[in-house]
This record gives structure tokens, C-alpha cells and sequence, in this order.
């Protein structure tokens, strides 16, 4: 009884992680969650969300030009979304494209439109391409 009881709780565990290797840990999303919440209300709104990706914009900035290129986004934005983060095609997106691409994102991972991203929508594999562009 109890060696099927551990089997069973395996599957459950195993099983979606293998599904979708892109989604974040439960763990993981609730230390980012607690992390960007900053007002504490248990869920990110998109201030929060465009406050953590300024500060990471500024941080991945090294050189200081104002924009960040493939080089020093180092893969954060997926290749099939560049036409979308980078609506001017220069190869390089200015924070007011990122905040912008980010509040795409964003919308992607609102599954319900109540305008805030809570634990359970963080760990989608959209969250974990948020959480990219936060971090
Ligand atoms: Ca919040
Ligand atoms: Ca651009
Ligand atoms: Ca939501």
C-alpha cells in the first residue's frame, strides 16, 4: 500500500514535468513570484513586472548605448519572437521596445485578463519566458 502510494505521487510529479520542460518549478516560481511581488498582494501586475525588466534592461546593458543586442540578451527573447520585440528590424531593442515586448509576454501569461500573473500562471511555459525578461 505504501510503495503504490509512492508511485502514484511520482507520476503526478514526474508527469507534467517531462510534458513541458520549459515550465518552472513550483519552487522556483514562487521564490520569483515572491521576488517581483513587490507590494506583497501575491500576485505580479505589469508595473511590477515592467520595474523588474527596467532594472534587468539597465543591468544586461553593459556598454551603456541604450539598447541591448542578441549578444547581450543572451537568448532571452526566442528567435521566432525577434519581428515582434523588435518592430523597427535594427537587431537591437531599446528599452521602450522591451517594456513593450514585455507587456506582450505579460499578456500571454494572464490566462484569465485579470491583469495580474499569480503562482500557477508564473509556471506556464509563457511565465518562464517571462521570467527571462525579468531576471
Ligand atoms: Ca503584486
Ligand atoms: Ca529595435
Ligand atoms: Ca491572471
Amino acid at each position: 500500500m505504501a510503495i503504490l502510494t509512492v508511485a502514484s505521487l511520482g507520476t503526478v510529479c514526474l508527469g507534467p514535468a517531462l510534458l513541458a520542460t520549459t515550465s518552472v518549478s513550483p519552487a522556483f516560481a514562487a521564490s520569483a513570484l515572491s521576488a517581483l511581488d513587490t507590494d506583497k498582494d501575491g500576485t505580479v501586475d505589469l508595473t511590477e513586472a515592467k520595474a523588474a525588466a527596467s532594472a534587468l534592461f539597465d543591468k544586461l546593458d553593459k556598454d551603456k548605448d541604450g539598447t541591448l543586442d542578441r549578444k547581450e540578451l543572451k537568448g532571452r527573447i526566442p528567435e521566432k519572437d525577434w519581428a515582434v520585440a523588435d518592430p523597427d528590424n535594427d537587431k537591437t531593442i531599446t528599452k521602450d521596445e522591451y517594456l513593450s515586448y514585455v507587456e506582450d509576454v505579460f499578456k500571454r501569461v494572464d490566462k484569465d485578463n485579470d491583469g495580474t500573473i499569480d503562482a500557477k500562471e508564473l509556471r506556464s511555459p509563457a511565465g518562464h519566458e517571462l521570467l527571462l525578461l525579468l531576471r
